[in-house]
């Protein structure tokens, strides 16, 4: 399961229904153009948190349909109504995923008690390893070593998708914790983390720059340190300019610049104005 996950994005029509040829489109271009070795679905960047659980399955079976079992699929199925998580673990698990993801639960400000409830009824739910998505910036989890450290002792926890910019938690939780996987999910940060001897690494810009992410990735690994620091820094001159035009909307134009139907972003994620579109197309011709 070591290795480069792109944070799958999904296409959607004007209405926001899931738009099934580009999504197929967006599979086959992370597999056989970025190359990347998995994709991470339902994710933030897979705008999960605006779809319905019907749409999620639908996006569950395309994905699994397309890819088949050319890279390694991780399914996101964390959901704030815990019945709805654990039905979609089930689901995803009868479909062949890899291992399922949850995200930590949010908005109620629930306490480690709680988040580890949580964790142990999708556990017990499946036969399937899981892997804890923490992303403070956006939920305000903010988890410590230890409390890693017991949801670690189920063995069924293979690891976390570390979405944070704190390197010392990330060195903590290495050293304490060698066996289970440790993703990396910023991708401007990503030779930072690589050099703490991260797993790999899941990321939204890996749909258009997963290429070189790899790079960096790899270089970083063999000891490259100054390669790889010049790869990161084109990688991040392409992110900010990506950020800074509207981080979903612009990777989504890019793919389009490269024939692949994105489509649009649900609401109330708004689209880019012409301005923003052609900035996109810039951004695209300049970088990538
Ligand atoms: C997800 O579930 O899609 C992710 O969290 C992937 C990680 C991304 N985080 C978000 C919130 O989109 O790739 C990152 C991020 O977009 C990138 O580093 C730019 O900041």
């Amino acid at each position: 399961m070591k290795g480069l996950y792109t944070a799958l994005m999904c296409s959607f029509d004007e209405k926001g229904n899931v738009n099934e040829k580009g999504l197929r489109e967006i599979v086959r271009y992370n597999i056989d153009v970025q190359q990347v070795d998995g994709l991470y679905v339902n994710g933030s960047t897979g705008e999960n948190f605006l779809i319905s659980k019907e749409q999620k399955k639908q996006i569950f079976d395309v994905v699994k349909n397309e890819a088949g079992d050319d890279v390694k699929l991780i399914a996101q199925v964390g959901a704030l109504n815990l019945d709805e998580a654990v039905e979609l673990a089930q689901y995803v698990t009868q479909l062949g995923y890899n291992a399922i993801s949850a995200v930590t639960p949010f908005y109620y400000k629930f306490d480690f008690d709680e988040i580890k409830d949580y964790y142990n009824a999708i556990l017990d739910s499946v036969d399937n390893d899981l892997i804890i998505y923490s992303i403070p910036a956006l939920t305000g989890v903010n988890m410590n070593l230890e409390q890693f450290g017991e949801l670690f002792e189920n063995e069924k926890v293979i690891g976390v998708k570390f979405t944070a910019p704190d390197f010392f938690l990330l060195e903590r939780i290495r050293h304490a914790y060698p066996d289970k996987l440790i993703y990396s999910g910023f991708d401007e940060m990503l030779l930072s983390a690589s050099v703490l001897n991260v797993d790999g690494a899941i990321g939204s810009t890996f749909n258009v720059n997963g290429k070189r992410a790899k790079q960096i990735f790899e270089l970083a690994q063999n000891g490259q340190i100054e390669e790889a620091r010049e790869v990161q820094k084109v990688t991040n001159d392409l992110i900010a300019e990506i950020l800074d035009n509207g981080l979903y909307p612009t990777i989504k134009e890019i793919l389009k610049y490269k024939d692949v139907d994105a489509g649009f972003c649900r609401k109330p994620m708004k689209s880019l104005t012409q301005e923003g579109v052609t900035k996109a197309e810039q951004i695209a011709e300049r970088h990538l």
